[in-house]
């Protein structure tokens, strides 16, 4: 009897996708040709949770005139940032049987852009991207040429954004399937983004599993330790590539339906919050985006169950 109800549950749940894709999940991620006044942004796109790529929403950033690898050299080349490494490209992403960190370190941008422009060598993959507002943190010298915020987002969602991200790296380093708590506008000043989305709606699709959390050490040799972070809890992500998915391991994913598209230079997405998203980039990408806190409502609150219901069920 419990068996048979658990069982009802679990089919419930494997419907559920394809019910709110027909609902409410687009087919293609919409274009807006300029940006919507504060109104229309809560109305059509915050409340129902959808995605968009607004065009010329940054065409006043003098940013969009000014930044390239040379400007960086001439401009902030000697300033140290933060940069994530890893052997493979992938920095916070399950590898093997671990949840792997990327080895951090303080190199100064001119070596950065050295090796993106291949002038230079670095073992691993090398991304910034530090998140936690690393754009007026470390490179301060840089926000002239850009606003501080979206203004028409902001006044839509009633507050500043929380972070404000800069982000530059190799074509190599990919950003693993996960989804955060954040309306995050992410805005590509030179070369091009790939996301591939999942709703979500569609996590009775998508495994999560508990990984013992490691960091990548860079040692002398320019080789990778890999060094468990014993003091810290386990951490639950999403074990599979969509790139690549293992359908063998994870054959519920294949009922899943991943949503792809490429953000140009001088576009802006708008990722709702609570999509999962998975990130690939050109070589020497640059892209800013703002991380505004989501609204903890009942949308929040019925993800939660849904994501309570997938574990308890076992569909995980
Ligand atoms: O650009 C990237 O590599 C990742 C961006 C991302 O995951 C985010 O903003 O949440």
């Amino acid at each position: 009897m419990a068996e048979a109800a658990l069982e009802a549950v679990r089919s419930e749940l494997r419907e559920f996708p394809a019910a709110a894709r027909e609902l409410c999940v687009p087919l293609v991620v919409p274009y807006l040709d300029k940006p919507p006044t504060p109104l229309h942004f809560y109305r059509d796109w915050v409340c129902p949770n959808r995605p968009c790529i607004i065009r010329n929403a940054l065409q006043h950033w003098p940013a969009l005139q000014k930044w390239s690898l040379p400007y960086f050299r001439a401009t902030v080349g000697s300033t140290e940032v933060s940069v994530a490494v890893t052997p493979d490209g992938y920095a916070d992403a399950v590898r093997g049987d671990r949840f792997m960190m990327p080895a951090e370190r303080r190199l100064p941008l001119s070596f950065v852009l050295d090796v993106l422009a291949g002038r230079a060598q670095h073992p691993g993959v090398l991304y910034v991207q530090k998140q936690c507002s690393n754009l007026p943190t470390e490179l301060p010298q840089l926000l002239p040429d850009l606003e501080s915020h979206v203004p028409w987002a902001s006044e839509a969602l009633g507050k500043m954004p929380d972070a404000v991200n800069f982000w530059l790296g190799e074509a190599a380093a990919v950003t693993s399937l996960h989804k955060d708590h954040y309306e995050n506008l992410y805005c590509v000043v030179s070369g091009e983004k790939h996301f591939l989305f999942h709703p979500p709606s569609d996590r009775p699709f998508i495994p999560y599993e508990l990984y013992t959390p490691a960091t990548y050490q860079l040692t002398e040799e320019g080789t990778f330790k890999v060094v468990d972070e014993e003091a810290m809890e386990k951490v639950p992500w999403i074990p599979l590539d969509p790139l690549a998915p293992d359908l063998a391991r994870y054959p519920s994913y294949s009922q899943a339906q991943a949503l792809r598209c490429t953000v140009r230079a001088g576009e802006m997405l708008c990722l709702p919050a609570l999509w999962f998203h998975h990130v690939q980039q050109s070589q020497g990408c640059i892209a800013v985006n703002f991380w505004y806190d989501m609204e903890y409502d009942l949308k929040y609150s019925y993800f939660q169950l849904l994501d309570s219901l997938t574990k308890a069920s076992g569909l995980d």
